[in-house]
C-alpha cells in the first residue's frame, strides 16, 4: 500500500531516524539514571518511537496532543520538550526554566506546552505545538479529547467564534490522542470513541499495541485479542463521506506505512472534519514497562528475540540502508554523535539541577561547622554534617532533614551561624511554597475571589418567578452576552434541561450552544475541559448530583489539577452544573458533599440556596478563569424568587458566607436545600423563646474566607453544623474550618454540635427523606437539647 510519493525527502528522513535514535539513546540513559539512584522511577518511550514520527510529520502548530506516558519522541519532534528537558523531569528539577511542562512537580514523561503567560492570560495556542497536560491514570487522558475534537468543530461552524483567532484557524485543529493496547479495556476509552464519533468531529487517536499491559498481555486485555477487530463497528464505508471513524491497522516498525496513515488520517481530519483511529502493531518495549520491574519475569524467551528483531529503529535502520540512503559507515557516525549529545544533554540537565543544591549544601555545611566551632556539642554536630555531606545522592529533604537535627542539638546555644542558620531556613519557605503548592488556583487577575460583587437591584416591577425561570431569564442574559458559553448534556437541548432552566435556549440561540449529549457523564466532563482547554466557556451539565461520581474521576485527576500540576501553565475554566440535595429516591437526593470537597481542590465548589445566588456564582465563574462545580438545590425550582433587574450582571463573591436570619442564641451553619429547613426551624424556635443566626456558608471551597461565621459565634457562643452528608462529612469539615482554622475553640460556652444526614442513603419516599436527613423537628430537637444542656431551668426538656 506504500506510495513513495508520500514519503518525505532523503534528508528528513535521515533527521527523523537521528531524532528516533536519540530519543531511545534517552531512554536507555535515562533508565540507567534511575538504576543509579540519580532519579527515583522512570517510564520511557522506548519502542514506540516510529509511529511518533510520523505523526509529528502531519502535526501542525496549533494541534494538541492529548496522549500517555510514551509520547517524548512525538514531544521531541513538535518542540514541546528538548532531550535535556526529558532530563529535567527525571530529576524533578522544581526550576520551571529547566523544566517548564510542569516545573518538576510530575515525573517524568508527562508533557505539557505552555499555554498560558506568565500572568495566566493565553497565549496564541495556533502558534504553538499544544500538548494537553499528562496524566498517569492511565485512559483519563481520554475524555478530554472529546473536547478538544468538539472545540475545532464550532470554532468552523460558529461564525461568531471565528474572531477567537488566537485559539483556532476556522477549526483546522486536531488532536492527536495516544493510548496503550491495555487501556483500551478501560471503559473511558469506548466512552470517548463513542462521543467523538457521535460529536462527527476531528481526532486522530492512535493506539500503540505492544501486546502487553505491564505483565498482562492482550488475551486478557481486550476480546478477540485484536482491538482494531472490535473497533469495526465504528468504521465508515471506504471512500463515502458518511458516520464513523476511518480505521487504520499500520504495524509500528514500517516507516513508510506509518508515514502514509497519518497522512491520509489528517486529510480526512482537516477537510471533512472526520476522526480516524490508527492501530499501531507489533510495538515493543525494549527495556521492559518501566523501571520498577524486569520483563524477563513475563515475557518468553521467544518473545524477546521476536522484539528485539522487530524493535522499530533497529527495522527503520535497516529500511534505511536497503533503500540505500546512506551508508552504515555513516549511520553509525551519526548515531555515535546522537549518543554524545544526549549525554551532554544529560549532564546539562544534571548539573542544572544538582549544582544548586550543592551549592546549598554547602552553604549550610559551613554554616554548620561554625556552629561547631563554639558548640559543647562539637562531635553530634560534626556526625550530623559529615553524614549530610556524604549523601551518596543528596536531595534538598536530607539538607532540611540535618538543619532540623542541629538546630535540636544546639538549641540551648546562641550563636550568630546559629541564627543565619534559621534565617537560612525561614527564606527558603517562600521558594518551597512557589516549587510544590502554588496555582492549585488561579493567581491571575482573573481570579474567581477577585472577581467584585455586584448586588441584585429590585424595584417595584421586579416579578416574582419560579426558580427556574429565574435562572432561565439568567442563562438567557449569558448567552446574549458570550458567545464562546456553550452548554450541554443530558436533555440540555431539545427540552431545555431536566427542570427547564435552558428551556427556550436552543431555538433562540442554537443547537450548537445549546446541546443534548449522550448519557456519558465522563466524557460531558472530559467534553468540557477540552473546550475550555480551547478558549471555550462550556457549562457542562451532569443531570443530578448522584451521578458527579461517574464523572468525578475525571475531575479530579484531571480538571481539579490541571493548573497547579502545570505550575500555572494550563487552564480549563470549566462550569459543571448539577442539581441535587432533595428529590426522591436513593439515587436522586443524595448528598456526596464530603467525596466532592475532598477530592476537587483545585475547583470551587458552589451550593446556592436559591437560583438569584446561583446566577450570581454562575457569573462570577463566567467572569474568572478556574473550574467550579455547582450544585444547584433540586427542589427549589418551584420556589418563588424575586427576578433582580440586572439578573445578567450580579455575581457573589465566593467564600462569603450570608447571615440570612440574625439571632443571638446559637449559630446553625449551613448550606443549600438546609438553608429553608433552618429557617423555619428557626421560626419555630422562636416560639420558645431561642433566636438562632442561620448562617449560608454558599461555598464549601472555598469556605468562609473572611471569618463570617466566627463573628457570629463570638456573638453567639454555641454553634451547631446542619447539613444532609454522611456524619463526619462535611459538617465536620466545616466545623474543622470554624473550630480549629477559625480558632472559634476559644469563642464557645458548649460543645460544637453537628446535625447530619444518616450514614446510609435516602430511602424512597417523603418518610424515607423525612427519617435519613434533617428536617425542621430534628433541627429544632437539636437545638433545643444544646440550649437545654446550658440552662435546663430555662429551657426544660417538655417532650
Ligand atoms: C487507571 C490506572 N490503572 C492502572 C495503572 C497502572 N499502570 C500503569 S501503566 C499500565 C499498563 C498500561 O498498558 P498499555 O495501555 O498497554 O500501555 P503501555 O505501557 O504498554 O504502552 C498500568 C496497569 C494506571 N497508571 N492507571
Ligand atoms: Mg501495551
Amino acid at each position: 500500500m506504500t506510495k513513495k510519493s508520500t514519503l518525505p525527502e532523503v534528508d528528513q528522513i535521515i533527521q527523523d531516524y537521528r531524532l528516533a535514535f536519540r530519543s531511545r539513546q534517552a531512554s536507555v540513559i535515562g533508565r540507567r539514571e534511575v538504576l543509579s539512584g540519580k532519579a527515583k522511577f522512570g517510564i520511557f518511550g522506548a519502542g514506540k518511537e516510529l509511529p511518533q514520527i510520523a505523526m509529528a510529520h502531519v502535526f501542525k502548530k496549533g494541534d494538541i496532543r492529548s496522549g500517555y506516558y510514551r509520547d517524548q519522541t512525538i514531544s521531541l519532534a513538535t518542540g514541546v520538550a528538548t532531550v535535556q528537558e526529558l532530563f529535567a523531569e527525571l530529576y524533578a528539577n522544581p526550576d520551571l526554566e529547566a523544566e517548564p511542562s510542569s516545573g518538576g512537580r510530575m515525573m517524568d514523561a508527562h508533557f505539557a506546552s505552555r499555554n498560558l503567560n506568565p500572568d495566566g492570560s493565553w497565549k496564541d495556542l495556533t502558534a504553538q505545538s499544544n500538548a494537553a497536560g499528562d496524566i498517569s491514570p492511565v485512559g483519563a487522558h481520554m475524555p478530554r479529547v472529546v473536547g478538544l475534537a468538539y472545540a475545532s468543530k464550532l470554532y468552523r461552524q460558529i461564525p461568531a467564534l471565528h474572531e477567537f483567532t488566537q485559539f483556532s484557524d476556522n477549526g483546522n485543529e486536531v488532536p492527536f490522542a495516544t493510548i496503550g493496547n491495555a487501556t483500551c479495556a478501560e471503559g473511558l476509552f469506548w466512552e470517548t470513541i463513542n462521543a467523538i464519533g457521535v460529536l462527527r468531529s476531528p481526532a486522530i487517536i492512535s493506539i500503540y499495541d505492544d501486546g502487553y499491559g505491564i505483565s498482562v498481555t492482550n488475551e486478557s486485555q481486550v476480546a478477540k485479542e485484536n482491538i482494531s477487530e472490535l473497533l469495526q463497528g465504528f468504521a465508515r464505508p471506504p471512500g463515502e463521506c458518511c458516520d464513523g471513524f476511518d480505521i487504520y491497522t499500520v504495524k509500528g516498525w514500517d516507516y513508510p506505512a506509518l508515514i502514509e496513515v497519518y497522512q491520509r488520517a489528517i486529510k480526512v481530519a482537516r477537510k471533512e472534519h472526520m476522526p480516524s483511529i490508527v492501530h499501531v502493531t507489533e510495538l515493543t518495549q525494549p527495556q521492559g514497562h518501566s523501571t520498577s520491574g524486569s520483563q524477563e519475569r513475563y515475557k518468553s524467551k521467544e518473545r524477546l528475540e521476536w522484539e528485539h528483531e522487530f524493535d522499530c529503529i533497529k527495522k527503520f535502520r535497516e529500511w534505511i540502508l536497503v533503500q540505500g540512503y546512506i551508508t552504515a559507515e555513516e549511520l553509525d557516525k551519526l548515531e555515535k554523535e546522537d549518543h554524545e549529545s544526549v549525554e551532554e544533554d544529560r549532564k546539562r540537565a544534571w548539573e542544572a539541577y544538582f549544582n544548586p543544591i550543592e551549592s546549598e549544601c554547602s552553604h549550610v555545611a559551613g554554616l554548620m561547622d561554625q556552629i561547631a566551632l563554639s558548640s559543647s556539642h562539637k562531635t553530634e554536630l560534626a556526625d550530623i554534617k559529615n553524614k549530610l555531606v556524604s549523601m551518596p545522592v543528596l536531595f534538598r529533604r536530607d539538607i532540611m532533614s540535618a538543619i532540623s537535627d542541629v538546630l535540636i542539638v544546639a538549641r540551648d546555644e546562641q550563636t550568630p551561624a546559629k541564627q543565619a542558620l534559621i534565617e537560612w531556613r525561614h527564606a527558603q519557605e517562600p521558594i518551597i511554597e512557589e516549587r510544590y503548592n502554588t496555582h492549585l488556583y488561579s493567581q491571575s487577575e482573573e481570579s474567581a475571589l477577585l472577581v467584585p460583587e455586584v448586588k441584585p437591584i429590585y424595584s417595584e416591577n421586579s416579578p416574582i418567578l419560579n426558580g427556574y425561570e429565574i435562572i432561565n431569564a439568567y442563562f438567557d442574559a449569558a448567552f446574549a452576552h458570550e458567545p464562546r458559553l456553550i452548554a450541554f448534556g443530558e436533555d440540555v437541548g431539545r427540552i431545555g434541561d431536566v427542570n427547564q432552566g435552558m428551556r427556550g435556549l436552543q431555538e433562540k440561540y442554537d443547537a450548537l450552544h445549546v446541546t443534548d449529549t449522550g448519557i456519558r457523564e465522563a466524557t460531558i466532563v472530559g467534553q468540557a475541559i477540552g473546550m475550555a482547554m480551547r478558549g471555550l466557556r462550556p457549562i457542562a451539565e451532569i443531570q443530578y448530583l448522584d451521578y458527579t461520581l461517574m464523572g468525578l474521576e475525571i475531575m479530579s485527576d484531571d480538571l481539579a489539577t490541571l493548573r497547579w500540576r502545570t505550575r500555572g501553565g494550563q487552564k480549563a475554566p470549566v462550569i459543571i452544573r448539577t442539581r441535587g440535595h432533595r428529590l426522591e429516591g436513593v439515587w436522586h437526593s443524595g448528598s456526596l458533599m464530603a467525596g466532592m470537597i475532598n477530592l476537587l481542590h483545585g475547583m470551587y465548589v458552589l451550593v446556592p440556596r436559591n437560583f438569584v445566588q446561583a446566577a450570581g456564582f454562575y457569573n462570577t465563574m463566567l467572569r474568572s478563569d478556574d473550574p467550579a462545580l455547582l450544585i444547584e438545590v433540586l427542589n427549589g425550582y418551584r420556589q418563588k424568587e424575586r427576578l433582580p433587574d440586572n439578573i445578567g450582571e450580579i455575581t457573589v463573591p465566593l467564600g462569603v458566607p450570608e447571615v440570612i436570619r440574625e439571632g443571638t442564641d446559637v449559630t446553625l451553619v449551613t448550606y443549600g436545600a438546609c438553608c429553608r429547613i433552618a429557617l423555619e426551624a428557626a421560626g419555630k424556635l422562636s416560639t420558645v423563646g431561642i433566636e438562632i443566626e442561620v448562617v449560608d456558608v454558599q461555598t464549601l471551597l472555598p469556605f468562609d474566607l473572611h471569618g463570617v461565621i466566627l463573628e457570629s459565634l463570638k456573638k453567639t457562643g454555641h454553634i451547631i453544623f446542619v447539613d444532609e452528608d454522611v456524619p463526619g462529612g462535611t459538617t465536620a469539615y466545616m466545623l474543622q474550618h470554624v473550630i480549629e482554622k477559625q480558632g472559634g475553640y476559644f469563642w464557645l460556652d458548649s460543645p460544637p454540635r453537628t446535625l447530619p444526614g444518616t450514614p446510609h442513603r435516602p430511602p424512597y419516599g417523603s418518610d424515607g427523606d423525612y427519617w435519613s436527613k434533617p428536617n425542621v423537628e430534628t433541627v429544632f430537637d437539636a437545638v433545643y437539647q444544646l440550649m437545654h444542656e446550658v440552662s435546663p431551668a430555662d429551657y426544660p426538656i417538655f417532650y
